[in-house]
């Protein structure tokens, strides 16, 4: 048998970060600060952007949200129905956004209307990792309901991000999770260096250190 390696994975990777990196430049040049949301399905990614939109609108801040999903509508339109200002994002069959198609939304956006922009990921903790899009901060979203190995099995997208957040605290006890699992996983992989967030968008809890650090 004959094999011939191509090195496809290297040119989409390395293509997406050509992408990524002129998205940031576009952002850049409107004066816009990037947020983009990893995480598992219902971590609470689409709660988080709402409830930081909304604090951050009531702060003066112009805020919009790009909401990618495989299909549908409906992240865009609770966005909407919250009176944040969204765009839908389908990737059809893709497991992640990629840089690309980031860039076809922004393009259909007025950006100097905007001092901030949400990017909401599809729901997965494997394949965002390596595409990243342009943002300026990578947070990732993970919740207590996924159970306390959440950081264990997934290291590539915690160390792939900028932020880590533990969402639903508010039910940690009711799931059985020990939340300073979680955070002790996080430190011993980012080599005690890094702090992993906790909040929960239902009572509001661990909001305001969210937004402090990311400056807004
Ligand atoms: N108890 C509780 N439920 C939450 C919290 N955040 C989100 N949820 C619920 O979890 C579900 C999934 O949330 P969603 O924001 O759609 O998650 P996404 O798929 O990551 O965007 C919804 O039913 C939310 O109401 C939280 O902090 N506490
Ligand atoms: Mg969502």
């Amino acid at each position: 048998m004959h094999i011939v390696q191509v090195g496809m994975e290297y040119d989409v990777l390395r293509e997406n970060n050509k992408i990524a990196n002129s998205n940031y430049r576009l952002l850049k040049g409107h004066g816009i600060r990037a947020i983009e949301l990893m995480g598992s399905i219902g971590s609470g990614k689409t709660s988080l952007i709402i409830k930081m939109a909304e604090r951050m609108r009531n702060k003066g801040l112009r805020v919009c949200a790009i909401a990618g999903d495989v299909t549908g509508e409906d992240d865009q339109k609770r966005m909407k129905e919250s009176g944040l200002d969204a765009v839908n994002c389908n990737t059809g069959h893709e497991c992640h956004l990629d840089a690309n198609l980031v860039k076809k939304s922004l393009d259909s956006m007025d950006l100097d209307k905007y001092d901030v922009i949400f990017i909401e990921n599809v729901g997965n903790l494997v394949c965002p990792a390596d595409f990243p899009l342009g943002a300026d901060y990578r947070v990732v979203v993970i919740s207590t309901t996924e159970g306390d190995d959440m950081v264990r099995k997934h290291h590539d997208i915690f160390l792939h991000s900028d932020i880590a957040v533990l969402n639903k605290i508010d039910i940690a006890d009711a799931v059985g999770v020990d939340p300073e699992v979680i955070i002790g996983d996080y430190r011993k992989l980012t080599g005690g260096l890094k702090n992993m967030y906790t909040c929960s968008t239902r009572t509001e809890e661990g909001m305001d250190e969210i937004i402090a650090m990311l400056g807004l």
